[in-house]
């Protein structure tokens, strides 16, 4: 078996843990096949809530080696994120530079994909370096100039890298199990003489919440977080929490500034945590109403596709994306209604999604295909997608909150 079952919070150690979501047994959202395979691996997804601190997380842990040593996500497929990566390295520098006057500080990115943040962060006078688990990522990213380290974030691969200034880490706290040795393993690399500081993003379980983004909750993220349970970890762990930002990417995230080095604490911090407060995150109704919230789309969506199908429409998918995966697989999407999902990642193409069995093909597919329909399975880019595929004149279908036609 691929995968153990947690017994505790991850963030605060209690067993006091309350599963409030079931989505049932589905495949990998990554792990994109050759060909049709019948007995294709599946693995459960409940979620749970921790009711000490209010971590929400998966029920369990697949392997990290099963999931991301060839991983085909390419971080530079979408300019949204580069751009969205070149403020952040903007940003970073102008508050770095408030607190020390060091010349070229070296940032350090875990899991820095092929790169993407680390060129920008090299374009604005960083040193950089990368440490990246997936041998594809990290081969392509040195072939781009950056210096990278092939493993995942622990003790060992942590002694390879020296003491830095910046650490980041986008869309990664989220897949790791032992978040506490991640924090603790990162804080023993910050300088003091430069007041070093990690910097965090992750997906906001409010926006989660608020967006229906069910489809999020797949098999890498094992933890959803609120700042709530964060603040507490951090300060526990003595690197505290004193930034916090939130930010659009990827339907809504946030980031969080921390060190051990004794920054003032940013109104922010307090701000979010009231909000998160009055809006209920800390009470169980809030839990209960996402779960049965997200039941209209499981009904819409396969009723829509399948009376387009009885109609002779041709619909076709756009963004080979994980959330998208999860979504058809939780939807019971079959291939006979969208046998073809477009994504520009060659890596990706010329696969089949696990579960439903769309071929994933190139942006040229568009034109063979002529779609009356593109449903919009990497949501979160809707307007980069719609402004490259407009000529088409297809229309579009956007799956969550509720489905929707544009
Ligand atoms: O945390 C994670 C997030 C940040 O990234 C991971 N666990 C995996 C991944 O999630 P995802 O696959 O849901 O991410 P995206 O970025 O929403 O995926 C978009 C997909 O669409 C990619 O396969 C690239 C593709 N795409 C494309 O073909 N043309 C995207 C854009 C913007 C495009 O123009």
């Amino acid at each position: 078996m691929n995968y153990k079952r947690v017994t505790k919070c991850r963030a605060c150690g209690s067993r006091n843990l309350v599963k409030y979501l079931d989505l049932g047994e589905v495949p990998l959202a990554n792990g994109l096949q050759e060909s049709f395979d019948s007995s294709i691996e599946k693995y459960p997804i409940e979620m749970l809530a921790c009711i000490e601190c209010h971590l929400s997380m998966l029920s369990v842990v697949v392997s990290p080696e099963k999931l991301y040593t060839n991983y085909p996500y390419h971080s530079s497929v979408s300019q949204t994120f580069k751009d969205h990566c070149r403020a952040m390295a903007v940003s970073i520098k102008s508050i770095l530079s408030e607190k020390s006057e060091i010349k070229n500080p070296l940032v350090i990115d875990i899991a820095s994909n092929d790169g993407c943040l680390l060129k920008e962060f090299k374009a604005e006078g960083f040193n950089v370096m990368g440490v990246e688990p997936s041998k594809n990522l990290a081969a392509e990213a040195e072939k781009n100039g950056i210096s990278t380290v092939d493993d995942f974030w622990h003790e060992d691969s942590a002694a390879r890298i020296p003491a830095c200034d910046v650490i980041t880490a986008t869309n990664v706290f989220a897949h790791v199990d032992d978040i506490r040795t991640f924090v603790k393993l990162a804080k023993e690399k910050l300088r003091l003489y430069s007041k070093g500081m990690l910097v965090i993003e992750v997906p906001y379980l409010m926006n989660m919440f608020e967006g229906n983004q069910f489809d999020t909750i797949y098999h890498e993220h094992l933890s959803y977080f609120l700042l709530g349970p964060l603040v507490a970890m951090f300060s526990d762990l003595g690197c505290p929490i004193f930034r916090v930002e939130r930010i659009p990417i990827h339907g809504g995230g946030i980031r969080i500034y921390s060190s051990p080095w004794g920054y003032e604490e940013d109104p922010s911090v307090m701000k979010l945590l009231c909000e998160e407060r009055d809006k209920g995150y800390y009470e169980a109704e809030t839990y209960d109403r996402f779960a049965s919230g997200i039941e209209s789309v499981v009904r819409d969506l396969p009723f829509l596709l399948f009376s387009l199908l009885e109609k002779g429409k041709k619909v076709v998918g756009y963004g080979a994306s994980a959330k998208g995966i999860s979504l058809l697989n939780y939807c019971d999407i079959e291939s006979r209604y969208m046998n073809v999902v477009i994504d520009e990642t060659p890596d990706k193409q010329g696969k089949l999604t696990p579960g439903s069995n769309a071929v994933i093909a190139p942006f040229s597919q568009f034109e063979i295909e002529k779609p009356d329909y593109i449903l919009l399975l990497a949501w979160n880019f809707s307007k980069e997608l719609i402004e490259k595929t407009k000529h088409l004149g297809a229309k579009y279908i956007i799956p969550i909150p509720t489905v929707t036609i544009l």
